[in-house]
């Protein structure tokens, strides 16, 4: 897949899309956000690809939307053009899992980018922030919705309204990312991760991020009978069969997504 503004390599089973505009800290311009909604569908329908691993540089996973590309936009223009919003839904339609792996600045839309994701691993000198408040205008791809979920009322208004950055360490205590590691390991812990996700039942894998998405969208009473639903309905896959089989009989289970 050749690419101006995005690397996209395969190997195990899990693919690696790398932001790559390291003269603009990988600021989110159209071409790039078009360039990673076509590769995350053509990655989605790979049967070579089990998980996506989503990074940026070591200085930057992204620094937000391209400034410079919108600043001279109007209401109009960014209305009719429906600003960024199917690129940013086709990575939502994605339903395999998406790791983020962030080091470096993951700011406006790129920690907006980054939560879109199912899980974030971050480096050490990773700064999270939605300084849009800065520029007179608001997160718009789901800022102010998604961190307030991650970290509650009180550090989302905090950030929204200051517009101040989050450090790793305040990151995994808020429960925005899931793992701080040293940079130089982030991309072999996030590799390590993807690879043992690439291992289960890609059904089970699949159904898990669906169900646990249902919790954003739904009741808990509603959440929890579509998992019960999903729960029972697993009993009808091979997959089911064999890693019951392979607990008992104490060896590794061998996964056919069937
Ligand atoms: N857009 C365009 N260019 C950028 C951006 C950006 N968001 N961020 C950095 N750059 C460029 C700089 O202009 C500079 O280019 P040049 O050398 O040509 O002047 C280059 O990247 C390096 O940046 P700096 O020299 O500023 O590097 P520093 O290390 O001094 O500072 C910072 C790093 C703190 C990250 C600083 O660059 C910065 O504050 N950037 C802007 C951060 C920001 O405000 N982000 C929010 C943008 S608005 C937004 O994201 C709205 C989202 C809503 C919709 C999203 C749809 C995708």
């Amino acid at each position: 897949m050749a690419y101006e503004t995005i690397i996209v390599e395969i190997e195990d089973y899990v693919a690696v899309v790398r932001l790559n505009r390291p003269d603009a800290l990988n600021a989110l311009n159209a071409k790039l956000l078009g360039e990673l909604a076509d590769a995350l569908g053509t990655l989605d329908a790979n049967d070579k690809v089990r998980c996506i691993v989503l990074t940026g540089s070591e200085k930057a996973f992204a620094a937000g939307a391209d400034i410079k590309e919108m600043s001279e936009k109007s209401f109009v223009e960014m209305y009719m053009q429906d600003f960024f919003t199917p690129e940013t839904e086709a990575l939502l339609r994605v339903r395999k899992p998406v790791v983020a792996a962030v080091a470096g600045y993951a700011l406006g839309g790129g920690c907006e980018l980054a939560m879109m994701c199912d899980f974030i691993i971050c480096a050490e000198n990773a700064k999270f922030g939605q300084p849009e408040i800065n520029l007179g205008v608001v997160a718009g791809i789901g800022g102010t919705q998604r961190l307030t979920r991650f970290v509650g009322k009180s550090k989302a208004m905090d950030m929204h309204l200051t517009g101040r950055f989050m450090d790793a360490a305040e990151a995994e205590r808020s429960g925005l990312v899931s793992r701080v590691v040293p940079l130089k390991d982030l991309m072999k812990e996030t590799m390590a991760a993807a690879r043992k996700i690439a291992e289960k039942s890609q059904i089970a894998v699949m159904v898990v991020k669906e169900s646990v998405n249902r919790s954003y969208e739904t009741t808990l009473r509603e959440g929890i009978l579509f998992e019960r639903r999903v729960f029972h309905s697993l009993f009808a896959t091979e997959d089911q069969k064999e890693g019951m089989a392979a607990f008992m009989e104490k060896r590794t289970a061998q996964f056919r997504d069937k």
